[in-house]
């Protein structure tokens, strides 16, 4: 078995659950949240800033790597790990979601996904054993079985058909994955927003018994109070002893409300991407560095941080960077979003130790919406 979950304990106030998971590239704990790095590179950071904000494992994409470099490749490197220079663990996503939001650009059949190129429009075939022979190149600790995410909203004929083809996937993804020793399979639940559909689709991969159960089809348009409501009858159908993954959801808010529902694990691309757009989350909410109010601002990004940007440097000097199209503009701001966000998960961790999760819910909300910058 590649991976062993370890629940240490329950919070009394939520029933969010603290733990361990070993790797193969060691202990990540959770509920964590992974940056991530389509490219095999998370955007503007070395893997040493990386750990030093404390990053435990990064996700990269299965569909950006085998159209560019290539996975033959990346394995003739040594897997992803050495390509890359990141030691701690990778989870890498299968491409179910890449592939399915090219829109017209591709065709889906039982057997697999035809699609075209993002970069060059040549055309490529993704079947569940073309993906599993990718992920199993790239080397990642954790990999995802090939799926099919809905769109929303989506009427319920079309739900159950997606879903039910991403179990056979799935049972295909299982028999083809050869490395299962050093790598994790997990199984994604679809369903869309229906409750006996989730039902249905967390019943049929449980029976597979997978390391590992994603949450996949969230925060795909619905309302937030949606997705929780989703999560609130989704996660209690799964395993206790294995890891649940809430797959693309990274918002301050969402991490502590799926904590809160038992995920242990998150990754977005939101931090990273916001920073270079110019907007930091901090503790006392939403900053737009270009705000003209920030011209004489001499104070730190976040006064209540101590990521390597708000020790060092002001909202003026930020603000500076950011109109004159400075590269640093983007590194200083992807630093402080991935502390941020890494540095709430261990607050999260803290409050389901100390059975505090809902009182820390309540004043991180109170600081984050209550301010307006
Ligand atoms: N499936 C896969 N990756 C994903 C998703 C999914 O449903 C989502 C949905 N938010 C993000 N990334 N394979
Ligand atoms: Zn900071």
């Amino acid at each position: 078995m590649a991976i062993r979950y370890e629940l240490i304990k329950e919070c009394k106030q939520t029933g969010a659950r603290l733990g361990r998971l070993h790797t193969p590239h060691g202990i990540i704990e959770t509920p964590i949240f992974m940056p991530v790095g389509t490219q095999a590179t998370v955007k503007a950071m070395t893997p040493e800033e990386l750990k030093d904000m404390q990053a435990q494992i990064i996700l990269s994409n299965t569909y950006h790597l085998y159209l560019r470099p290539g996975h033959e490749l990346v394995k003739e490197a040594g897997g992803l790990h050495k390509f890359m220079n990141w030691d701690r663990p990778i989870l890498t996503d299968s491409g179910g979601f890449q592939v399915f939001s090219l829109g017209d650009l591709r065709k889906i059949t039982e057997e697999g996904v035809e699609f075209q190129s993002h970069i060059d429009g040549s055309k490529h075939f993704l079947s569940p054993e073309k993906v599993m022979e990718i992920e199993n190149a790239l080397g990642a600790d954790i990999i995802m079985a090939f799926d099919e995410c809905a769109p929303y909203p989506a009427d319920k004929a079309y739900v159950k058909n997606s879903l039910e083809r991403t179990t056979r996937w799935a049972v295909r993804c299982k028999e083809a994955h050869k490395n299962t020793e050093n790598q994790a399979l997990f199984g994604i639940v679809q369903g869309g927003m229906y409750q006996d559909l989730r039902e249905q689709s967390a019943r049929e991969l449980v029976a597979l018994d997978f390391p590992g159960y994603s949450i996949g089809g969230l925060s795909v348009g619905e309302p937030k109070e949606l997705m929780y409501e989703v999560l609130d009858y989704t996660t209690p159908l799964l395993p206790k002893d294995k890891p649940r993954y809430l797959m693309g959801v990274g918002s301050p808010d969402a991490l502590i409300e799926g904590a809160i529902r038992g995920v242990d694990m998150f990754d977005c691309v939101l931090p990273t991407r916001i920073a270079r757009n110019g907007t930091a989350m901090t503790s006392i909410g939403k900053v737009v560095i270009k705000n003209a109010k920030y011209t004489r601002d001499f104070t730190p990004l976040d006064p209540n941080c101590d990521c390597y940007c708000c020790k060092n440097y002001t909202r003026a000097y930020l603000r500076h960077l950011y109109k004159a199209d400075e590269i640093l503009s983007s590194r200083l701001m992807s630093t402080h979003n991935l502390h941020f966000l890494i540095n709430l998960m261990k607050q999260v961790r803290e409050a389901i130790m100390n059975d505090r999760l809902l009182d820390f819910r309540n004043e991180f909300f109170a600081n984050y919406y209550g301010e307006t910058q």
